[in-house]
């Protein structure tokens, strides 16, 4: 999708349901912080292709940021106060994060949001996440936020059962997804990323969730 059409998103919000909608472009005035953010989480906490209980390993490269990190292995998906590969705490939130998770999800109708744990997600392209529901946090009303940055992505909005067909939504660099309250529980994932570079991230997609764990 071209810049022009992106820069003529940014600003608008794209309804998904009671609780959940896009906001176009809401990332663009943070992702020079978000960036810099990025970099020192993952020299921290490097990417790694974590094991599914089930002992697939998952395409998706994952890390975290925040004072929790979503981790899974044989023994099961958990939040972690300690990278399980170095013992060591993830990096704390870099700046720019809570602000802008903050203002989202206010924008989205949630106000005083204070997530405690940030998913870093890095698509290659060909890089799938099936359909799933977000489940391992306390919290099952809080907002996810989740921050599109580098190459496009298809997201696949679905509903509270697994069979709901779910509505395909274009993610460009900058948009931020807020789900939340009685939608909080939805299924989601991503179809494969395209092949092609980003200006700023080359070929590589990059997601940050937001939750809010306890
Ligand atoms: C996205 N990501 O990449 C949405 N959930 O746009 C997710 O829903 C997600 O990337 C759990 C774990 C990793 C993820
Ligand atoms: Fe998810």
């Amino acid at each position: 999708m071209s810049d022009l059409f992106a820069a003529s998103m940014a600003g608008q919000h794209t309804h998904l349901a009671a609780q959940a909608g896009v906001l176009h472009g809401f990332a663009l005035p943070f992702a020079e912080a978000l960036l810099a953010g990025i970099d020192a989480a993952l020299a921290a906490a490097p990417l790694r292709h974590l094991v599914t209980p089930g002992g697939h390993v998952m395409q998706v490269a994952m890390s975290n940021c925040g004072g929790f990190g979503w981790v899974s292995d044989r023994r099961g998906y958990r939040y972690d106060r300690l990278d399980p590969q170095t013992g060591q705490p993830w990096l704390a939130f870099p700046e720019g994060f809570l602000q802008l998770a903050g203002k989202a999800a206010a924008a989205a109708g949630f106000a005083g949001y204070v997530p405690d744990a940030c998913l870093i997600n890095r698509y290659a392209p060909g890089t799938r996440l099936s359909l799933h529901q977000d489940r391992d946090e306390d919290d099952r009303v809080a907002p996810i936020v989740s921050v599109s940055l580098g190459l496009p992505a298809t997201f696949l909005f679905g509903g509270l059962a697994r069979g709901d067909k779910p509505v395909r939504v274009p993610l460009l660099h900058g948009d931020v997804v807020v789900w939340g309250g009685v939608d909080r529980m939805r299924f989601h994932g991503v179809l494969p990323v395209m092949p092609g570079r980003h200006p700023q991230l080359g070929a590589q997609r990059i997601n940050l969730t937001f939750r809010k764990v306890r």
